[in-house]
């Protein structure tokens, strides 16, 4: 169900330094109400459909960017109150759809107690097990991708992939959703008809060149009347410069620090109620820059949410 392989250890010689590694603490399902956020990593690439898999590595990944990352934000003061719940667990073979339930099983579970989960993908088909049980925890619920991808596309061959959890989650009942840094030229003109018909707010990465401060807003003034926020962050919203490392990337995408800056202030809403962090390929990087840029991302997250 859940295996924990890290140790998170500092591996600064400068007794000054305080680093993730120092900070965050393994737990589990029954002690994890003890920390703010918690840590769920999900080692899983198969509802990628690209033909450029590579992010089931991505949480070991990402845990060994963050060991090494100080914790302190000039404005916001150091993060702390960090919990690990190791990795879900699943099946080899499994279909997507069956995978998509394997993973529900366990955040359901997650989503039952208080603290905050940051899901460490995986691929994107993941963001339908991580956002699903809010719909039965709350009233109404919004999802926020932060993505060059509006992920509505229809099942291939009757199965749901790294392109549809949007999709699903609308068909289950979702209430608002907002995507920002999407691409022109990325969706064709049936998936144009679907975001009309579904009011899906989508702003695009030259939306957020223009005015990324407005840009956030017209996301959350989506988020209207919803209970609960779940938080997508597609490492492909990134310029395909800036973040090499993933299966779909694209140009004409968002810098880092637009990224950071959207993160930290998504993360100051009160009705947060979960980040997942998908579509980082350790395999296809370079240099590990989509690794760090992303690192550095839940780092921001984790500081906005601890200083609302
Ligand atoms: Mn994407």
């Amino acid at each position: 169900m859940l295996t924990s392989s890290h140790t998170w250890a500092g591996s600064s010689k400068d007794p000054n330094d305080e680093l993730f590694g120092d900070i965050v603490e393994s737990t589990d399902l029954d002690e994890m109400d003890r920390y703010q956020c918690v840590f769920v990593g999900e080692p899983y690439d198969q509802g990628n459909v690209t033909g450029r898999p590579g992010a089931r590595g991505r949480p070991r990944a990402l845990r060994n960017a963050l060991e090494g990352t100080k914790t302190h934000h000039f404005d916001n003061g150091p993060v702390e109150s960090i919990g690990d719940l190791g990795d879900i667990a699943y099946p080899m073979g499994l279909s997507i759809s069956d995978a998509q339930s394997a993973f529900l099983d366990v955040t359901k579970r997650v989503h039952a107690r208080d603290s905050l989960p940051i899901f460490l993908g995986g691929d994107h088909s993941l963001a339908y097990p991580n956002a699903r049980p809010l719909l039965d925890l709350y009233e109404s619920v919004g999802v926020i991708n932060i993505d060059a991808h509006t992920d509505v596309r229809v099942f291939y061959d009757d199965q749901p992939h790294t392109g549809t959890p949007l999709r699903q989650l609308i068909e289950e009942g979702l209430d608002a959703y907002a995507q920002i840094g999407a691409r022109q030229f990325g969706l064709s003109t049936p998936y144009i008809d679907y975001v009309d018909e579904h009011d899906i707010e989508v702003i695009t990465a030259e939306d957020v060149y223009l005015d990324l401060d407005e840009s956030v807003q017209r996301t959350l003034t989506a988020m209207d009347g919803v209970d609960a926020i779940y938080v997508s962050f597609d490492v492909d919203v990134l310029d395909a410069a800036t973040a090499p490392g993933t299966s779909s990337s694209e140009p004409g995408g968002l810098r880092s620090i637009e990224v950071y800056r959207i993160l930290r202030q998504l993360a100051g809403d009160d009705r947060i109620e979960g980040l997942g962090v998908y579509e980082v390929a350790p395999t296809l990087d370079s240099n590990g820059v989509a690794i760090n840029t992303s690192a550095r991302g839940v780092a921001q997250f984790i500081s906005g949410y601890q200083t609302r």
